[in-house]
């Protein structure tokens, strides 16, 4: 059922995520619970002969399984799994050679900024940051050695939204070869399919919403080009940047649910949001499901909902965000988000940190910008948190 105008959901989403790639015929023990395989190696009938097998860095069933339903949940082909969120970015940054040019989104996760300022300039890879809001901008930002275009939608942590197909019509039109990845942290492929508009890649940061029980450190990247899998299978196992196969479990266990939070998770932050609007100390709430949302109609064609984190802007300093956040019992003044547990943070001090002063500033993360990440506790008591919050620091 299409809510509030946005994307209609499309059928099955819960029924892959429960038994996609999971059938018990294919463990000896018809296991209905998909098993944890611990072994690193795997016994070869004859020499450089495997059955399907051989070392756990190239492949794992545990591994596997995640990794197809992955694929599945995305309407993607090929799903490959990381050590991390960056782990895959790390990865995918082996795709490039010395010389080669990155645009990526100017808002992006803190780390992902320090990735491309830091890591990728010292394998002479350039990045230029640019506002995906602005197609124009992005079109002017292409150049000769461009090979890979990174963005976020929404934004972290200002919730800007890029509309996605537009993007890829302005980087493509420069030359196919130029990878659109697009981070969907935000959303999951519960709220937005990136691929469906056009996307190369879809990166994730699975520690977010796709494990959702703040217990796992883990990304991953879908994708439907045989040619790039193929170079993406070699480099997971060249680079090794791989998870354990009990994380992969939990992530997989956690995919179960993830229609049911994601559910929750959108309508508890939807309701906070539009309190926050009508607080007297709240100057700007970021939140793309309110109609206030710059981009709000955009959203509304391509994701079917808006997930739990959101920014809202105050109109005190440092010294307010800072009693703010101290004053929460029942949100937990932590960096992440897409757990369970409701999380709050002040990015210019915490997970922005890592983005030069200046870039910060432009950007608007000042210290009044705190970020939210809704969890699954009831509503009401959330906003009484809040207010309580407001009320001792303001
Ligand atoms: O933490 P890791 O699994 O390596 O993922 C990095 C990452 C990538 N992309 C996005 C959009 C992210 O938000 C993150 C991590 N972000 C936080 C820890 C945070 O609090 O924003």
């Amino acid at each position: 059922m299409a809510e509030q105008g946005f994307l209609k959901q499309k059928p099955g989403f819960a029924t892959l995520a429960i038994h996609h790639a999971q059938e018990p015929e294919k463990w000896s023990s018809s296991a209905v619970v998909v098993p944890i395989v611990t072994s690193t190696t795997f016994k070869q009938p004859a020499p450089a002969e495997h059955t399907g097998f051989e070392y756990g860095r190239s492949g794992n069933p545990t591994r596997n399984v995640l990794e197809e339903c992955l694929a599945a949940l995305e309407g993607g082909k090929h799903g490959f799994t990381f050590a991390s969120g960056l782990g895959t970015t790390t990865t995918l940054l082996g795709l490039l050679k010395s010389g080669d040019h990155i645009i990526s989104g100017d808002d992006v996760y803190g780390g992902t900024n320090r990735l491309f300022r830091t890591v990728a300039a010292a394998m002479n890879i350039e990045t230029t940051f640019a506002d995906f809001t602005k197609p124009d901008e992005v079109d002017k930002a292409v150049k000769e050695n461009t090979k890979m275009v990174w963005l976020e939608t929404p934004t972290n942590p200002n919730l800007k939204i890029a509309d996605i197909a537009t993007v890829v019509k302005a980087v493509k039109s420069h030359g196919e070869h130029i990878l659109v990845v697009v981070d969907n942290t935000f959303l999951t492929s519960y709220l937005q399919r990136p691929l469906d508009f056009g996307a190369d890649v879809v990166i994730y940061s699975l520690t977010k919403y796709m494990n959702g029980h703040s217990d796992v450190i883990m990304g991953a990247a879908i994708l439907n080009n045989d040619e790039l899998a193929e170079r993406l299978r070699f480099l997971q196992n060249a680079m090794g940047v791989v998870p354990s196969p009990f994380d992969c479990y939990q992530v997989n266990r956690s995919l179960k649910t993830l229609a049911l939070r994601m559910e929750q998770h959108k309508k508890s932050a939807q309701i906070i949001a539009e309190w926050l609007e009508k607080h007297p100390n709240v100057t700007e709430v970021m939140h793309p499901g309110l109609k206030s949302h710059p981009q709000h109609e955009l959203a509304k064609k391509q994701m079917t909902g808006h997930s739990g984190v959101f920014s809202f802007k105050h109109s005190g300093g440092l010294q307010e965000s800072r009693k703010f956040l101290q004053s929460l019992k029942v949100f937990t003044l932590a960096e992440s988000l897409g757990g369970y547990e409701s999380l709050a943070e002040l990015p210019s001090v915490m997970t922005h940190a890592s983005v030069p002063a200046a870039q910060r500033a432009e950007l608007g993360i000042t210290d009044s910008l705190i970020r939210l990440s809704v969890g699954l506790e009831d509503t009401e008591d959330l906003i009484k948190d809040l207010d309580h919050a407001f009320n001792v620091s303001f």
